[in-house]
């Protein structure tokens, strides 16, 4: 029994050392030491010995629990150090590596121009009001007072979703809702997306973008337009500027008016931007025509008004010298990055 007691000690040391994980350590444990294990196993022939021997091999037996289970604390340290090292290894972080730089975004060009021209109206006391992109050819047309056979609503024009619904192709619609709900007096922008059948160039995009703006009330004349419009130029282009009215034709205003602008880059010498002119057609504009106030519940005798519609995407060509729509709305980094 002696010899069947050491011969355990030594394969169990044996099988121990050769242990690789702290599992296997566990495992070795439950089969040399445990309830049903090789020791129990041997120790339970014990009661077949002599008086005198059985001490002797009670003592061996305990040396041999006891060599098996240090070995066993001492093997489970060593892997659990091993197991540590190696984690710490697999953690390291490299201090030297380059950082991951944090690209900041910025606003586009269009936002930055709407921001703009918004700040300048709500500084002479506009709100800005906004409208679903997708409206009703009423709000559209014929509320604007436009001919049923204005060139504008022909289907190659307009993005039609049905007979009755389109794509704005202009933030007027806005108004005429504004027009409809509210109390007088109004004095409102719409800035926002529009939509009209475009084959894209240089200077044309099916969606584009427009802010409009209406003041209605009691005995609001051309003087108030004048003056709001040169103050809104003179605050986005500078003191200097200079604004020129010219007679024009809107269905939806009468009378109705362009405005030019002085070249805010030559001063109107005459400069590439604007092409020897000395001048930029920068909005349109008029009185808001009576039939139009009549289709929106308001009585012309009594009431008045003046609207403008400024495109966006032309005054962001002006001022970032951009030479292509297009660019615009490709989302290219590289190009957006400039403003
Ligand atoms: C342009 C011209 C304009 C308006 C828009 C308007 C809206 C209502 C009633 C009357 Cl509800 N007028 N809007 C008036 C004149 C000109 O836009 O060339 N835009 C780029």
């Amino acid at each position: 029994m002696e010899e069947k007691l050491l011969d355990l000690k030594d394969l169990a040391l044996e099988e121990i050392n050769d242990a690789a994980t702290l599992l296997d350590i566990e495992n070795l444990r439950v089969k040399y030491l445990g309830k049903k294990g090789e020791l129990t196993k041997i120790l339970k022939g014990m009661g077949k010995l002599s008086a005198e021997e059985r001490p002797v091999i009670g003592k061996i037996g305990n040396e041999v629990r006891d060599a098996i289970e240090e070995h066993l604390n001492t093997k489970r340290e060593e892997l659990k150090e091993v197991a540590k090292a190696e984690k710490i290894a697999e953690e390291v972080i490299d201090v030297t590596l380059p950082g991951k730089k944090q690209e900041i975004g910025r606003r586009h060009p269009i936002t930055k121009i709407v921001d703009q021209v918004s700040d300048i109206f709500v500084g002479l006391g506009f709100s800005v009001a906004e409208g679903p992109e997708i409206d009703t050819v009423h709000n559209n047309f014929d509320a604007l007072n436009a001919p049923k056979d204005h060139p504008s609503r022909d289907m190659s024009d307009t993005f039609y979703i049905t007979n009755d619904l389109l794509l704005r192709t202009q933030t007027s619609p806005v108004q005429v809702r504004t027009m409809m709900k509210e109390t007088l007096p109004i004095k409102i922008i719409s800035p926002g997306r529009c939509f009209r059948r475009d084959t894209p160039d240089a200077t044309h995009s099916p969606m584009f973008h427009q802010i409009e703006g209406m003041v209605i009330g009691k005995d609001v004349t051309m003087a108030e337009l004048k003056w709001t419009l040169e103050e809104f130029v003179k605050k986005l282009f500078g003191e200097n500027t200079k604004t020129k009215f010219r007679p024009h034709n809107f269905p939806f205003t009468e009378p109705s008016a362009e405005v030019d602008v002085t070249c805010f880059k030559c001063g109107g010498v005459g400069c590439p931007t604007c092409k020897g002119e000395g001048w930029i057609e920068i909005l349109g504009c008029g009185m808001v025509h009576p039939n139009v106030l009549r289709n929106c519940g308001i009585d012309p005798e009594i009431y008045s008004g003046f609207a403008f519609g400024v495109g966006v995407e032309r005054l962001a060509m002006f001022k970032y010298e951009i030479d292509d729509i297009r660019l615009l709305f490709e989302n290219n980094k590289r190009f957006l990055q400039q403003f």
